[in-house]
């Protein structure tokens, strides 16, 4: 008898399956995200997720670069379970591989948007969704740039303590805080579909933008914001980025620039739940800096928000 035919003896990371929940240790194995088998070849692969451990963009703290290893090691612990409130598991319904890391030259820093689009754009071609581990917030801009292309301008939706809105009109630059400039700028999302939540910091000269805020006291006022943020996404194609500096430093304090008065997890949860029925086409989690983490919470967010994504990503295919 082969090895892979006791369920326990099944390492998933290295097993080739595409579906089908993880029952390994969760403490043991091949690391891989929410246990998906890694694969290069992504031919009948419904979703990729891929790494983009790029961080000299930071304005602060470094380490995201460490991130995409922490989340998939986080998510080890859920890789048995469906998502809690979903009604349907997207690891049993969907293909779901873990296509490893990108690489790049460290040492080459104005080349990499260039690699991350290109990367991006080809697990797209290869008829994958895509689902980005930063990484910095800088790796958003040229995954959108991938999307848009393929999509046309897309609606935003971005969590975030910072709008990353400040000007930036130097396109050699590489930045983790001007990537919404860059992209209105660019065409490559429409203003007028966006949303920002949970917003905590003041953009000196901020330009016009249409982009719709709940900021993150809007969020902590209360009241139902999951129809009012659909209403203002509509029925087109949507882009999910999301900075675990949106969480308050209570709950992900490894990030590279943490901001006090931010949401909870629980927040964050009820309002991915509640945002099911969106055309979600492609998504990053980004700003996760384990150095500066303790006992693994921002990772463990992390990889929970990367769940719920794909979770949301496959409400409307299910
Ligand atoms: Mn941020």
């Amino acid at each position: 008898m082969a090895l892979e035919d006791a369920k326990n003896e099944i390492d998933r990371a290295i097993s080739g399956a595409t579906t089908g929940l993880g029952y390994e240790n969760v403490f043991s194995g091949v690391v891989s995200f929410l246990r998906r088998s890694y694969a290069k070849d992504l031919g009948g692969v419904d979703l990729a997720v891929t790494g983009v451990p790029f961080d000299q963009a930071v304005t602060h703290r470094p380490g995201a670069r460490f991130g995409p290893r922490a989340i998939r090691e986080a998510s080890t612990l859920m890789a048995g379970d469906a998502p809690y409130g979903w009604g349907y598991s997207p690891l049993e319904r969907f293909r779901i591989a873990d296509a490893g890391d990108m690489a790049f030259d460290y040492a080459a820093v104005s080349e990499v948007p260039g690699r991350i689009e290109a990367h991006v754009a080809g697990i797209l071609e290869a008829g994958a969704a895509c689902l980005v581990l930063g990484g910095d917030h800088s790796v958003a801009l040229p995954s959108l740039r991938a999307h848009a292309a393929k999509y046309g301008p897309v609606a935003l939706l971005q969590f975030d303590a910072h709008p990353d809105t400040w000007t930036d009109d130097d396109r050699s630059r590489v930045d983790h805080g001007t990537f919404v400039y860059k992209a209105m700028k660019e065409g490559l999302i429409d203003a007028t579909r966006s949303v920002q939540v949970g917003t905590r910091v003041e953009v000196e000269g901020e330009i016009e933008h249409g982009i719709t805020r709940f900021d993150a006291r809007a969020v902590h006022g209360g009241g139902d914001l999951g129809p009012r943020i659909r209403e203002v996404l509509g029925a087109g194609p949507v882009y999910l980025t999301f900075d675990i500096d949106v969480f308050d430093p209570a709950f992900a304090p490894g990030t590279g620039t943490p901001v006090w008065g931010g949401l909870t997890t629980a927040q964050v949860g009820s309002l991915l739940r509640a945002l099911a029925g969106i055309d979600l086409v492609g998504a990053d989690v980004v700003e996760v800096s384990p150095p500066f983490d303790h006992a693994g919470m921002t990772a463990l967010a992390g990889a929970h928000v990367a769940y719920d994504i794909l979770a949301l990503w496959g409400w409307n295919r299910r």
